[in-house]
């Protein structure tokens, strides 16, 4: 009785998930280089029921984690030839194609993550979203990275000099590569997927990330030490390609931007949770976390980078505007 039931209820269960299927008119394919469950992923996946809900049905998205549509760098050129609805990266792989996204990826230029809320908030970040556009993408909203510190096999980073001579991985952007090798390491450029391996056999001796990522990718099995040095505070963000962009009702592009909207505080709550649980699992991993770290050296030796990649006086602006934000 009782099986005759349940396979009854799975049966109802299935039907009405046929349904809903069906009548998505578009089902949006969004990308996401992290597992199920990680914030940026539930988010997207949350925009997707509100979307549905407000749509009637009618526009949904499905999100692909764990990478399965590729690395950030080509699921990004995919995106602007339209091959994959959405994306959901870090701001740091689009420094080299839009060079306004530098100033949100420059080491240190937010103090705190309130700091990073005020201005993405605000209208510098929908100035920078809206450079998407000229880049056959829509920026539809940020969402949180936390701080990232270094990691790595080899020894505690205790103060900037422990740096000389490590090697480590960064995400696909000159800033980040400058940036290493301002501080005195060796910076390798490399898709995400690849890092864990990397560390494993040597071929880099760390990497650099939040708590999250630091977790979730595993890569603290690998390299037993953290140091929160804190230089980049890089949000997230959440694009849409154009060409898909462009097929919608002018309501239906409302529909889609305010959803977006409407996930980041959800995705903010999550984070925090997340970032709690990640550090508690990672140090009950016995992974050696170097906290108080004296960080003015580090902020002194971007000089250079920020000379570098601030050139222009748009830049320069934008700089200026960041740091007289609250
Ligand atoms: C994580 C970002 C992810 C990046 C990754 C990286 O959420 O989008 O791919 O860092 O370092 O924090 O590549």
């Amino acid at each position: 009785m009782t099986y005759y039931r349940s396979i009854g209820a799975a049966l109802l269960a299935s039907a009405a998930m046929v349904t809903a299927a069906a009548a998505c008119e578009t089902t949006f394919r969004s990308s996401d280089t992290h597992p199920e469950g990680y914030p940026t992923v539930t988010a997207v996946e949350y925009m997707g029921e509100l979307l549905e809900e407000r749509s009637d049905g009618r526009l949904c998205i499905e999100v692909f984690h764990s990478a399965q549509l590729g690395e950030e760098k080509d699921t990004i050129e995919q995106t602007q030839l339209g091959v994959i609805d959405m994306n959901r990266v870090s701001l740091g792989p689009f420094n080299n194609i839009i060079e306004e996204t530098k100033v949100f990826s420059l080491p240190y230029i937010f103090r705190s993550t309130d700091h990073m809320h005020n201005v993405v908030d605000g209208e510098i970040g929908d100035a920078i979203l809206a450079e998407f556009e000229n880049h056959g993408l829509v920026g539809l909203a940020y969402y949180d990275g936390g701080s990232r510190s270094f990691y790595n096999s080899q020894k505690p980073i205790t103060s900037k000099d422990d740096i000389e001579g490590l090697k480590f991985r960064v995400m696909q952007s000159d800033v980040f590569v400058d940036m290493v090798d301002a501080l005195g390491g060796n910076a390798t450029p490399m898709p995400y997927g690849e890092v864990y391996s990397s560390i494993q056999t040597g071929v880099i001796d760390g990497a650099e990330n939040n708590w999250p990522s630091f977790e979730s990718s595993g890569h603290y099995e690998v390299a037993g030490y953290y140091t929160l040095d804190q230089h980049l505070i890089v949000p997230e963000v959440l694009v849409m390609s154009k060409a898909a962009y462009d097929k919608l009702s002018a309501e239906d592009q409302a529909l889609v931007r305010q959803a977006a909207k409407d996930s980041v505080p959800v995705m903010r709550e999550q984070w925090e949770a997340r970032e709690a649980a990640s550090e508690e699992k990672v140090r009950a991993a016995g992974v050696e976390i170097v906290e108080d770290i004296d960080k003015t050296p580090f902020i002194e030796a971007m000089v250079p980078v920020y000379e570098k990649h601030v050139t222009s006086e748009k830049l320069k602006s934008l700089v200026e505007q960041i740091q007289a934000v609250d």
